[in-house]
């Protein structure tokens, strides 16, 4: 690939650095300050290439504005990928801390036009670190006045996400339904317990079998990780990585809705139609995972109280009823109808500032 084909993107900036003493590889991806501050979680992962890390930064950042735009929360969107020479667990703990020195120096740079925030591999703990450098950061431990996780707020969204495509597509409540959930971590294991408290058989899978145990406790069926693209549910819910579903995933896929965590589940937007054409109902993720962006934006911009984080969380529900009537109006997908409505966010905003 050429420089230009790398860094062709239509967002607003990217950033790199590289740090030999590390290894690392540091990208932060403003795709868009129009609605407020870019935010977005840091990811630490091994990619292939740069132009991977580079592509996957950008595909991230993207999401997080739509997500902040149909949340109605003032913050644009962006994304940070630290690209690991090892993988996370490998990493030892000095050149762990050098690395968030570094990335916190970056966001320094960036002087508050991008906050960042957990994402996959970092936690609360690495943001205090993060926080004995720069202030753009969210998600800090409650010790250290910050939010906390916003793993639970994420998964009661993502539930919330799954009622509401399971009724919309005429499957009744989730009493009786097996919903199938990818990914039992901080997230997933969480959908998980709501949809068994709920009356759903689960079926689950991880990599890490270490998490697996107290599934099978909860009397959950463990199924093998590359089974679950083939096997029969009613409920899908991806809640480890994305680009999941690919077209040829979305051909085959033996569901009816697919509603989880993870970030840009669909490889891309033809997998979408595919899913649409087979009656599958998808609930678009920048929707059914907004809860994490709504906790940390709404604890720590907006003031929010715990209660009125967790009334915006389960709205989620709602807002997604609101996505599904539009693609029913307008036989289009529910991806393409989240889209309209962000963009009316967007819009809104837009006029009322010029207005002003
Ligand atoms: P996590 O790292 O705690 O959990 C991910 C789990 O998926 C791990 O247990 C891992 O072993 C498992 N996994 C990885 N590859 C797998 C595979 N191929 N098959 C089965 N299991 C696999 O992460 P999390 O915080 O639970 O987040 C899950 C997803 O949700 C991520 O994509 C994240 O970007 C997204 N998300 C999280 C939040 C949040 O608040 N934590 C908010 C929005 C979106
Ligand atoms: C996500 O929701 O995907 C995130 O990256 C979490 C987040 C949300 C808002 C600010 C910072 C991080």
């Amino acid at each position: 690939m050429s420089i230009e084909e790398t860094l062709e993107w239509d967002g607003e900036l990217t950033v790199t650095r590289f740090d030999r003493e590390t290894g690392a590889w540091f990208v932060i991806r403003l795709d868009s300050t129009v609605l407020g501050p870019a935010a977005g979680g840091t990811r630490a992962a091994q990619y292939p290439t740069l132009d991977a890390a580079l592509a996957d930064a950008g595909k991230l950042a993207g999401a997080m504005t739509l997500k902040m735009a149909v949340s109605n929360l003032p913050m644009g969107g962006g994304k940070s990928v630290i690209a690991l020479p090892a993988p996370r667990k490998d990493i030892d703990p000095k050149s762990w801390t050098r690395i968030l020195e570094i990335h916190a120096e970056n966001l320094n740079k960036l002087n508050g036009s991008y906050w960042t925030g957990p994402d996959v591999n970092t936690n609360s703990a690495d943001m205090d670190v993060l926080n004995d450098t720069t202030r753009f950061v969210f998600g800090r431990s409650i010790e250290r006045g910050g939010a906390g996780s916003s793993a639970l707020t994420t998964a009661i969204g993502v539930f919330e996400a799954i009622k509401a495509s399971a009724h919309h597509r005429g499957l009744g409540t989730l009493d009786g339904l097996t919903v199938l959930v990818q990914g039992l971590g901080a997230v997933g294991g969480s959908v998980a317990a709501l949809a068994a408290d709920a009356g759903a058989r689960l079926l689950v899978a991880d990599t890490d079998r270490e998490r697996l145990g107290h599934a099978r406790a909860l009397g959950h069926t463990v199924i093998e990780p590359d089974d679950v693209l083939t096997t029969r549910c009613d409920v899908f819910a991806p809640c480890a990585m994305g680009g999941v579903i690919t077209a040829n995933v979305a051909s085959n896929l033996d569901c009816a809705v697919v509603a989880g965590a993870a970030n840009n589940v669909l490889a891309d937007e033809y997998a979408g139609e595919i899913l649409n054409k087979r009656g599958i109902l998808y609930a678009p993720d920048f929707v059914a995972n907004a809860g994490g962006a709504i906790h940390l934006v709404g604890r720590e911009v907006l003031g929010w109280s715990e209660s009125t984080v967790h009334e915006r969380a389960v709205g989620i529900g709602e807002s997604l009823g609101r996505v599904f009537a539009i693609s029913d109006a307008e036989s289009s997908t529910p991806e393409a109808a989240a889209k309209k409505l962000a963009a009316g966010r967007a819009q809104q905003v837009s006029s009322a500032s010029v207005g002003a």
